[in-house]
């Protein structure tokens, strides 16, 4: 049952303040730290309100904000599975979040417990971590009072990446069933993935040294763990990891940086040699975005399509090795932000889904396939295997030698993709392991296709709401005639293709444009800006 008194007297430590509205929108809440108190809070009372829900299962909080800027913040809850929150309660989260007066807080809790339907006498178990922000710290603090408002049993995860809290979540949940995820530790997030990708590379030859830029956040803890329990099978440098120096977190480095301003990070221009492949992680380690210079010095990118193109073809051949090609179907999920190119070519391939922007909207399209592979051109993306396949795999037997070895491959990639949420450490393995068995050098798997120029723009409108789109996000419905105006502009462009979105993380619209030169994607992109605004 809930104490009403303790559970007033801290709301009132953590009043909401007035005029400031709050979403639980794709990343969850985000904003600045400084405006968060109120919100971490109230997660508190919301993590634990949906771990009664969840019988007790545990229920994770990560405090993040990705990518955005220093003194950003924000917070997301994790289901047990160790998925993203089931979309009803995100608008849970929203009504929550915006009421102004404690009372008013108190009559939003008990029409959550009515209508969410909760029994209030269960246990509830929260684990939660934070990254590097400065912010962080207070705010874990007020989210450790809303947990203790509602007598929720909390632990604290420290300060680590979002996919390490994810593993934890789905670890915690499944200890000791049939479907243990692994231990649940930090440390046996680090074994786990790093002891499938030594299986995975043995007896291959050396790769030359990768370059990490840890975006100066808290993928330079995890990075360092990799490095060190890898040693000489994996050579790492580091860059980028200055943790404590304000300012500097996803500040000219970082995944979203490399990938927005396609260009490399500044602190890289003297040391990178070409041909010498590179990554970048950003803020809180769940993206991952590889780089290199050809022969000219020119930048190349190798973002999430091209990661999705290596990955899916690697296991799709392995697949076909083992003797598994009819029971084992692979397929793709992407968004409309994918390279046209990068669709082209898997799609001749493989079946290929697109689907909105976000997280949970690929994630569970993924999990339509036994193999699903999904990545966003951001460089978000793991692979998922359903429990059927991860089952074929177990009991399948091999007839020969090379599909018993194929086999062993699948069963450590298995092992070695974080299956929760895409994991920059994780994928930087799976994309290191699939270099090392193909023998490919950053050039040679640049070339699987050539990306289509493309520009990417935000446009401040006065309502982003009256954008509303269909077909995977990829057409607006309103406002009414602007797609059509959108149409006629692209037909002139050779391969052009160019959609608009509202943000889901930001107050504004975005506008994509794809074209067969530089400028003429720049062109489009700045046309179709110009219709919007
Ligand atoms: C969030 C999403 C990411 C998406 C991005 C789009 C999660 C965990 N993250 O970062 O998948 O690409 O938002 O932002 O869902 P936008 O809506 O502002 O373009
Ligand atoms: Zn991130």
């Amino acid at each position: 049952t809930l104490e009403l008194n303790l559970l007033s007297n801290l709301a009132n430590k953590h009043s909401k303040p007035p005029y400031l509205r709050f979403q639980y929108g794709t990343a969850g809440f985000r904003t600045l730290g400084a405006n968060l108190d109120s919100v971490l809070f109230r997660v508190g009372v919301l993590a634990g309100l949906r771990s009664k829900k969840q019988d007790g299962k545990t229920i994770g909080v990560m405090v993040t904000a990705s990518h955005n800027p220093e003194p950003d913040n924000g917070v997301k809850l994790v289901d047990p599975r160790g998925e993203m929150l089931e979309a009803a309660w995100e608008a849970h989260a929203t009504t929550l979040s915006n009421a102004d007066t404690t009372e008013e807080l108190l009559e939003v809790i008990a029409n959550i417990i009515q209508v969410a339907k909760i029994d209030i006498s269960k246990p509830a178990r929260v684990v939660y971590a934070r990254d590097t922000r400065p912010s962080g710290e207070a705010l874990v603090a007020s989210l450790e009072d809303g947990l203790r408002a509602v007598g929720a049993e909390a632990r604290n995860a420290g300060v680590t990446t979002t996919p390490v809290l994810h593993y934890l979540v789905r670890a915690i949940n499944t200890k000791s069933t049939t479907e243990s995820y692994g231990e649940d530790s930090e440390d046996g997030y680090y074994e786990k993935m790093c002891g499938a990708y030594k299986k995975l590379v043995a007896n291959r030859p050396l790769p030359p040294p990768l370059i990490v830029d840890c975006a100066n956040g808290v993928g330079t803890f995890a990075a360092d763990r990799v490095k060190d329990i890898l040693g000489s099978t994996l050579p790492i440098t580091l860059v980028n990891t200055a943790t404590t120096t304000v300012g500097a977190l996803n500040n000219a480095s970082g995944a979203d940086f490399v990938k927005t301003s396609q260009r490399l990070p500044p602190s890289l221009s003297d040391t990178l040699k070409p041909g010498e492949r590179a990554c970048s992680l950003d803020g809180d380690a769940d993206r991952l975005i590889y780089f290199y210079l050809d022969e000219s010095g020119t930048f190349k990118m190798l973002d999430g399509d091209k990661i999705a193109a290596l990955v899916a073809s690697f296991i799709v051949e392995q697949v076909k090795l083992a003797g598994l090609e009819n029971k084992v179907r692979v397929g793709i999920v992407q968004t409309a932000y994918a390279n046209g190119a990068s669709t082209k070519y898997l799609s001749s391939r493989l079946p290929v889904k697109c689907v909105a922007t976000g997280v949970k909207h690929l994630h569970h399209a993924a999990e339509h396939y036994p193999i699903g592979v999904y990545f966003e051109a951001n460089g978000h993306g793991t692979v998922l295997f359903s429990p059927e396949t991860v089952r074929t795999l177990e009991t399948h037997q091999p007839s020969t030698p090379a599909q018993s070895t194929a086999l062993n491959y699948l069963i450590n990639l298995t092992q070695l993709i974080n299956q929760t949420v895409g994991d920059a450490l994780s994928d930087m393995l799976l994309v290191e392991a699939v270099l090392a068995h193909k023998s490919y050098s950053a050039v040679e798997w640049d070339g699987l296709y050539s990306d289509l120029p493309n520009r990417l723009v935000k446009v401040v409108v006065a309502d982003r709401n009256i954008f509303q789109t269909q077909d995977a996000e990829r057409r607006l419905v309103s406002p009414p005639g602007l797609q059509a105006k959108i149409d006629e502009l692209v037909r002139r462009y050779d391969a052009g293709r160019s959609f608009v979105r509202p943000s889901g993380t930001e107050d504004v619209v975005r506008v994509y444009a794809e074209a067969m030169l530089k400028p003429l994607a720049d062109e489009l992109a700045f046309r179709v800006a110009g219709l919007v605004y």
